[in-house]
This record gives C-alpha cells, sequence and structure tokens, in this order.
C-alpha cells in the first residue's frame, strides 16, 4: 500500500463516518419535528382521534427528516460547491446515475407502501362498528345541521306512563314504537360510541368536528356514515368541509355566553361527562318537551323552531329565539308585514306566511334570491315538514309582531 493509497482510504472512512451521522441527525431531526403533533391540533377529543394522531406522527417524522435531508443536501451544495471568487468555467458535466436512480425510487416506493399498510389499518380501526354504538340521524341542509335520536319508552324520564301522554302521541309512539328527538346540537357522552347516519335535503356537504378528526362527506340521494368515541367531555365545534352555498360558513356554529348561562348555537357537539349527565342535561328534558308538546300552536311552533329540526335560523334573524342568520329578510315583525298583502295577492298573513314555507319561489321578497328551500308537505319528499308543524310555526310566526 503506497502513501497515496493510505490517503484515499482514510478520507473514504471519514466521509462514511460523517454520512451515518449525518442519517443518524436527520432521522433524529425528524423525531423532534414529529414531537409538534399535539401543538398542531386542537385537543384529542376521541378514540379515532389517538389513532390518527399517531398516523400523523409517523408521517411527520418521515416528511421531517426529507425536509431535512434535501434542506441540508442543499445548504452543503451552496457552500461546498460555490464559484471561486474570477471562476466563470462551467461545472462538470454529470449523466445519470443508475445506481442512484434505482435507490431514490426505491426508497420512496418503500416508505409509500408501509404508510399505506398503517393508514389502511387506522382507517379500518377508526370505522369499525363499535358495540352498543348510540346511532343518530343527521341532516344537512343549507345551512344548518340537526340531529336526532329515537328514544323508546324505557328510555323516558322516570314517572312518565304513555296512558298520561296525549292521543297523538300515543298514537306516535304505538306506530314505530319510538319518539324522535331533534336538536341543531349533537349530545353524546364520554365513553360511547356514536354512529351517525347522514343524508343531505340538497347539495353535497361534509360533516367534520375537528376535535374528534372524522370527516365524511354527505351525497344526495345516499346514507354515509361515521363513528366516533369521545373521550374528553367538552364542547367542540362541527364544521361543513364542502363548500355549499352562500351560507356555507355559517354552517358551523359560534358559541354566545350570555351571563353564566351558555346559549349555544348553530352546531355543536356537546360531550357530557357521563351516561347521567347525558340523561339529566340532555335526554330527559328533550324527552319531555316531545312528549308534553305545549297544547297552544304558537308554543308549539316556538319549541319547534327552537329545537333546530327545521335550518331557518342560519337564514333568518328572529330576536325572540336569537337567531342572527343574514341570507334573507329578518322574521322580527313578520306577522305584520301587511303590505306583502297587496304584494302578494294572499287574503291575510296567515296565508302568506303559509305560503311562503310551502312555495318560497312564488314571491321573492325584493332583495332576495330564490334561495330558501321548499319545505314540503310528504314524507318521501326532501326538507318535509308535516302539516301540523306547519301550522304550529305559522301561528308562532304570526305573533311576531312590531
Ligand atoms: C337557505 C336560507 C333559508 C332558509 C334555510 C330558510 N329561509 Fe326563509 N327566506 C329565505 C330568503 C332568501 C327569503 C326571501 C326570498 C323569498 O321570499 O323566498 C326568505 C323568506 C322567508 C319568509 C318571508 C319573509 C317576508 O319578509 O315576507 C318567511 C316567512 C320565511 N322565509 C320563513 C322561513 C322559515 C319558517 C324557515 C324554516 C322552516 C325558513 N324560512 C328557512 C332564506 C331561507
Ligand atoms: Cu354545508
Amino acid at each position: 500500500m503506497n502513501v497515496s493509497e493510505r490517503k484515499t482510504n482514510g478520507r473514504n472512512s471519514n466521509a462514511l463516518l460523517w454520512i451515518v451521522l449525518a442519517g443518524l441527525a436527520i432521522i433524529g431531526g425528524g423525531f423532534l419535528i414529529s414531537l409538534l403533533t399535539p401543538y398542531l391540533f386542537p385537543a384529542q377529543g376521541s378514540t379515532q382521534a389517538q389513532q390518527v394522531d399517531n398516523l400523523f406522527r409517523f408521517m411527520l417524522v418521515i416528511g421531517g427528516a426529507i425536509f431535512l435531508l434535501v434542506q441540508g443536501v442543499l445548504a452543503f451544495s451552496v457552500i461546498r460547491f460555490r464559484a471561486k471568487p474570477g471562476d466563470v468555467s462551467d461545472g462538470a458535466a454529470i449523466h445519470g446515475n443508475t445506481t442512484l436512480e434505482f435507490v431514490w425510487t426505491a426508497i420512496p416506493a418503500v416508505i409509500v407502501l408501509v404508510i399505506t399498510i398503517y393508514a389502511y389499518q387506522v382507517w379500518q380501526t377508526t370505522r369499525a362498528v363499535q358495540p352498543n354504538e348510540q346511532v343518530v340521524g343527521t341532516v344537512g341542509a343549507r345551512f344548518a345541521w340537526s340531529f336526532s335520536t329515537n328514544v323508546t319508552p324505557d328510555q323516558f324520564p322516570a314517572g312518565v306512563e304513555l296512558s298520561q301522554l296525549d292521543p297523538a302521541v300515543q298514537a306516535d309512539i304505538e306506530e314505530d314504537g319510538y319518539i324522535t328527538i331533534t336538536s341543531p346540537q349533537l349530545h353524546t357522552y364520554v365513553g360511547q360510541p356514536v354512529q351517525l347516519q347522514m343524508v343531505t335535503q340538497d347539495v353535497l356537504h361534509s360533516f367534520w368536528v375537528p376535535a374528534m378528526r372524522v370527516k365524511q362527506d354527505l351525497l344526495p340521494g345516499r346514507t354515509t356514515d361515521i363513528r366516533f368515541t369521545p373521550v374528553e367531555a367538552g364542547m367542540y365545534r362541527i364544521v361543513c368541509a364542502e363548500l355549499c352555498g352562500s351560507g356555507h360558513g355559517n354552517m358551523a356554529g359560534t358559541l354566545v355566553t350570555t351571563d353564566d348561562n351558555p346559549v349555544y348555537q348553530g352546531a355543536w357537539l356537546n360531550v357530557h361527562a357521563d351516561e347521567a349527565a347525558f340523561r339529566r342535561e340532555f335526554l330527559e328534558p328533550e324527552t319531555l318537551a316531545v312528549l308534553f308538546p305545549p297544547e297552544d300552536p304558537a308554543a308549539r311552533g316556538r319549541q319547534l323552531l327552537a329545537s333546530g329540526a327545521y335550518p331557518c335560523n342560519t337564514c333568518h334573524v328572529l330576536s325572540d329565539l336569537g337567531w342572527t342568520g343574514n341570507l334573507g329578510p329578518s322574521l322580527d315583525g313578520v306577522g305584520t308585514r301587511t303590505q306583502r298583502l297587496s304584494q302578494t295577492g294572499q287574503p291575510d298573513m296567515e296565508a302568506y306566511i303559509r305560503n311562503s314555507i310551502r312555495r318560497p319561489t312564488d314571491f321573492l321578497v325584493p332583495g332576495f334570491g330564490p334561495l330558501m328551500p321548499q319545505f314540503n308537505p310528504e314524507p318521501d319528499q326532501p326538507n318535509y315538514m308535516p302539516e301540523d308543524h306547519l301550522n304550529a310555526i305559522v301561528a308562532y310566526l304570526l305573533t311576531q309582531t312590531e
């Protein structure tokens, strides 16, 4: 071995050492970057969130390492191969390197394969059927969410006898064995798996709860579903993640706090600490309201609109119910808006309001477009509103005088 050979050997093993050290630093750096995961996301609200975040973190290790590798090589090249002062010669002509090309194709292929297998497994487990699911019917309509739960007589509040109930309510229960309670908020409790069965009344929407890390499109003509198991009591935001029209941004909620009494507006997911709290705070009051509806039609109409069974709140202002929608005319004082009679030829305000819900495009309030959905009398039509609901809602709106 002559002197010059020994020299190159020493340089090679030195270079190898540097490459190994740089590789370790890059992978270690990827790990460090992945530690940012919790700071990038809202709190983990469900078991699904934990799995999704682990997957994200795994990808962030890989992505972070690749970022450091690319930036490191870039910085190294900028410094190491910079032009010396006065050097105007061209760089060496390089014609490709088959080994390198093979390596940089094979490594990403392996990485993508591993991520695919891991992600598929997370997808499978987060969507798996859980025992004892709470099934909630979910309706997306421009521009509000509505959630309905079927309550069977064994879940009724203690002391409620079927025989005490209004005959109409009794007949309703006998028909299908349950009552349906509707709410603009989704109520669940910790540890109880939830399945949402979702339909849309009109266009595509997408149900998204960032804290639960679940998101699913609602497709016209199909029922889609989504599952999650809350792990942390609290209040979380539901968002529509599919641009669905001019009120799309309103298809989420804002929390309004008046005094110490929180008033929830729009779509919120409210998670109760345990089943007892869920029953006490949500299920029983809502069930009682359906079992013992007010007899006065106007009070019943007010209760129906306040329950969020219809998406009117995102488009209309109505101070009595705290609505702040701004896509349609204010409903404050609509009961005495008698100029509509000469504008439409309707005989009285009752007929006018009734028609503006059943056939909103017959007459467009000046300054507004045909945005209001038509609320139809038959169950198989979209935006179904039974006749008795309509009667009650009209009776209530007639009381909104100025
Ligand atoms: C997507 C938005 C939207 C929704 C949801 C909606 N409306 Fe409307 N509404 C409008 C618009 C826009 C107008 C004005 C154009 C027209 O007359 O159709 C209107 C008009 C009305 C009017 C006539 C008001 C007047 O000044 O003459 C009434 C009454 C009304 N809506 C009631 C309701 C009720 C009750 C609901 C829920 C069952 C509802 N709307 C849901 C957008 C909406
Ligand atoms: Cu939407």
